[in-house]
C-alpha cells in the first residue's frame, strides 16, 4: 500500500528520489541596470522569489510522503518554511563563491552592492557568513538536498496541536518522514569514509546550521515586513491552488491566512 510503501523506502532510495526532486537552475532573464536602486533590486529579488516559489510546491510535492499528508499540513508547512528554504538554496549556489551571493546565473550580488536598500547588508552578511561554513564543511550535494526537506518537514512541528483523527494520522506521517530524511542524512554522511566520531560530529554541525538558518530566514522576514510588500496573498492564494489541483482529500482542510 502507499503508506508501507514509504517506510520500506531505503536511505539510498529516499536520497534518489528527493535529487530527482531538485528544482532546475532559474534564470531571472532581465537586463539589470547598474547600479541598482533600492526599487530596482527589491524588484528583481521578488521576480526571482515569486519563480522560485513555483517551483518549489512541486519540489515538495514530488519529496516522498509530502503529498499523503493533509492539505492542511502541506500548506502550513510551506508557509512556514519557504523563506528558509530559498535561502539555504541560494547558499548552496553561492558554495563555491566566496563573498558573492548567487541569487541565480545572471543574478550575483556582492555584500557591498547591498549598500542601495535598507537593511538588506545586514542579512547578506548572515547569508554569507552561514555559506561560508557549509564551504568550511564541503558540503554534498546529497547532503544539501536533505537538510532542504529536513527543513520543510520539521518547520512546523511546535505551532500545529493536532486534534481530530484525521490531523493526528498526518501528524504522525509527518514524523515517520522526518524519521525517513534523517536516516537518509546519516546514510549520506556514512558514505564520506570519515570515523563514526567524525560522522556523528557531522550530523551534529550540519543539523546545528539549520537553527542558524530559521535565524536568519526570521531576520529577513523582518525586512521584508518594514519593506510592505503586498503580493503576499496573490502568492498564497496560487499556492492553495497548485496543492489543491492533484490532492483527493481536499475538503474544509483548506487554512485560511
Ligand atoms: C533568498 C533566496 C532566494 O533565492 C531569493 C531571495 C529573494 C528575496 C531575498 C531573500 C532571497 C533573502 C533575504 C532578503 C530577500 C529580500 C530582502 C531580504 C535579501 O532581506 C526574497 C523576496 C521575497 C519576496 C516575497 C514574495 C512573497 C512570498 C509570500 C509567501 C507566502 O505567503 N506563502 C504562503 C508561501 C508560499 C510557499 C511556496
Amino acid at each position: 500500500t502507499q503508506s508501507n510503501h514509504q517506510s520500506s523506502m531505503s536511505p539510498e532510495e529516499f536520497i534518489s528520489r528527493i535529487m530527482e526532486a531538485e528544482p532546475p537552475e532559474i534564470y531571472l532573464m532581465e537586463d539589470l541596470k547598474k547600479p541598482f536602486t533600492e526599487a530596482s533590486m527589491m524588484m528583481s529579488l521578488t521576480n526571482l522569489a515569486d519563480k522560485e516559489l513555483v517551483l518549489m510546491i512541486s519540489w515538495a510535492k514530488k519529496i516522498p510522503g509530502f503529498v499523503e499528508l493533509s492539505l492542511a499540513d502541506q500548506i502550513h508547512l510551506l508557509k512556514c518554511c519557504w523563506l528558509e528554504i530559498l535561502m539555504l538554496g541560494l547558499m548552496w549556489r553561492s558554495v563555491d563563491h566566496p563573498g558573492k551571493l548567487i541569487f541565480s546565473p545572471d543574478f550575483k550580488l556582492s555584500r557591498e552592492e547591498g549598500q542601495c536598500v535598507e537593511g538588506i547588508m545586514e542579512i547578506f552578511d548572515m547569508l554569507l557568513a552561514a555559506t561560508s561554513r557549509f564551504r568550511e564543511l564541503k558540503l554534498q550535494r546529497e547532503e544539501y538536498v536533505c537538510l532542504k526537506a529536513m527543513i520543510l518537514l520539521n518547520s512546523n512541528l511546535s505551532t500545529n496541536s493536532a486534534q481530530t483523527a484525521e490531523e493526528l494520522e498526518s501528524r504522525n506521517k509527518l514524523l515517520r518522514l522526518l524519521d525517513s530524511v534523517i536516516d537518509a542524512l546519516v546514510w549520506a554522511i556514512s558514505k564520506l569514509g570519515l570515523s563514526t566520531q567524525q560522522q556523528t560530529l557531522r550530523l551534529g554541525h550540519l543539523t546545528m546550521l539549520l537553527s542558524h538558518i530559521r535565524h536568519v530566514s526570521n531576520k529577513g522576514m523582518d525586512h521584508l515586513s518594514n519593506m510592505k510588500r503586498k503580493n503576499v496573498v496573490l502568492v498564497y492564494n496560487l499556492l492553495l491552488e497548485m496543492l489543491d489541483a492533484n490532492t483527493s482529500s481536499s475538503s474544509s482542510q483548506t487554512a485560511s491566512s
